[in-house]
């Protein structure tokens, strides 16, 4: 069996972070030297992805003089005209500098909010001026390690000032931009607000425009918390709120691994891969945005070893991909999933025009309904469903 190779079709995008990662961690320093964004931009081309996302610091350090920061989006500019890389998403960086130390948007500190909220801003205008469609928040630094420390419905209030801010900003200027919120449980802070998709999809529901914000969620930072992300996304899309995806590894509840996508959870990734691709109406794609990695290229590589996890990310969704294919085409995974009742769930539980005196009329449905029956299993079949799955995630099949 061949492995497929990424075209700009399939929409990969990478992180200007990720595959820049130097190899600092809380215990010691860099492991690799800096890349260059033109190299990145060009590296990236060359493996087969479409698109580079950056944070506002990822491309000109914190504190650049005009001139700086400047020079540095005409190289990336320069890259992208000379390659076709697309920039589809843009993230601004409220969590590397001191004074972010507290959060940004939520800081204790009304000085630091409004530093923040001009930080975004200005990034606001460069993602506009570079195409980007999405602007992702991910507050990682808005939270705390001590209860008394934050006011938490104020710091949910902070937090929708400046998200309905930032949606009057686009509405404004007219630009063509949707922002999208990545959830994470900790890490750095003790206990991080909006943790899951879940406390974000209520978040967003609080806000002025709600249709100008979704989620961004992250393969590892619902499974820190012990979530089904799969299931997670499931939800996302169900609500219209899935904007942007960020694909990974992670292996159980631990600190964030950010390994390479399906080098974690392979079954869930599988599941994952078969709902973004055949989700949607009659076997389409459910999702048709980025499939933006972030992740990070392991402590103990060489540059070698950066582009290959790089592939290896494509690759292995690639390989997802394809066997969700077969799992989808195989007849007897048809078989298996009507015997399971699968399709079932998608007829109404009430017929057409009853109500409740219809339903309590209905004697079938309970007088006459023999629960008794299900004594001794229902038999959904779902064992043999899920073995069909792992057989096919296997290439034992089709
Ligand atoms: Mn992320």
């Amino acid at each position: 069996m061949s492995v497929p190779t990424p075209t700009r079709d399939d929409q990969f995008s990478f992180g200007l972070w990720t595959v820049g990662y130097n190899g600092t961690d809380p215990f010691g320093g860099p492991t690799r030297h800096p890349l260059d964004v033109v190299h990145v931009v060009e590296k990236l081309d060359e493996l087969g992805a479409y698109g580079l996302t950056f944070h506002d610091d990822d491309l000109f350090a914190f504190g650049s003089t005009d001139a700086e920061r400047q020079t540095m989006i005409d190289r990336l500019k320069g890259a992208l005209e000379s390659t076709g890389i697309v920039v589809p998403m843009v993230t601004t960086n409220l969590f590397s500098a001191p004074v972010f130390k507290d959060g940004g948007f939520t800081s204790n500190d009304r000085a630091v909010r409004r530093f923040a909220l001009r930080k975004v801003l200005r990034n606001i205008d460069l993602a506009a001026e570079l195409g980007a469609k999405t602007f992702v928040m991910w507050g990682g630094r808005e939270g705390s390690e001590y209860d008394a420390a934050k006011d938490i419905r104020s710091a949910l209030e902070r937090y929708r000032e400046a998200v309905n801010l930032l949606g009057d900003y686009v509405t404004d200027k007219g630009y063509d931009i949707r922002f999208a919120i990545e959830p994470k449980p900790n890490e750095p802070r003790g206990d991080i607000l909006l943790p899951t998709v879940g406390h974000a999809l209520a978040f967003i529901d609080s806000l002025e425009r709600p249709e100008l914000v979704g989620v961004n969620p992250e393969v590892g930072h619902e499974q820190m918390a012990g979530l089904n992300f799969s299931a997670g996304i499931a939800q996302a899309l169900y609500h219209g709120k899935l904007f942007h995806i960020d694909l990974n590894g992670q292996r159980g509840i631990k600190y964030d691994q950010d390994l390479v996508f399906g080098h974690g959870d392979l079954h869930n990734a599988f599941a994952l891969v078969d709902l973004l691709e055949h989700g949607g109406p009659g076997g389409a794609p459910a999702y048709t945005g980025p499939r933006h990695f972030d992740y990070k290229p392991s402590r103990t590589e060489d540059e070698t070893g950066v582009w290959d996890s790089a592939a290896a990310n494509m690759r292995t969704y690639l390989l997802l991909k394809e066997r969700a294919a077969a799992f989808r085409a195989d007849p007897e995974v048809q078989e298996a999933l009507t015997a399971s009742k699968v399709f079932e769930l998608g007829q109404p539980t009430l017929g057409e025009g009853e109500g409740h005196a219809e339903l309590l009329a209905d004697r079938t449905a309970f007088e006459d309904f023999d629960a008794d029956a299900y004594l001794g299993g229902h038999g959904f079949g779902f064992v043999r469903l899920q073995q069909l799955a792992t057989e096919h995630l296997l290439g034992a099949r089709g």
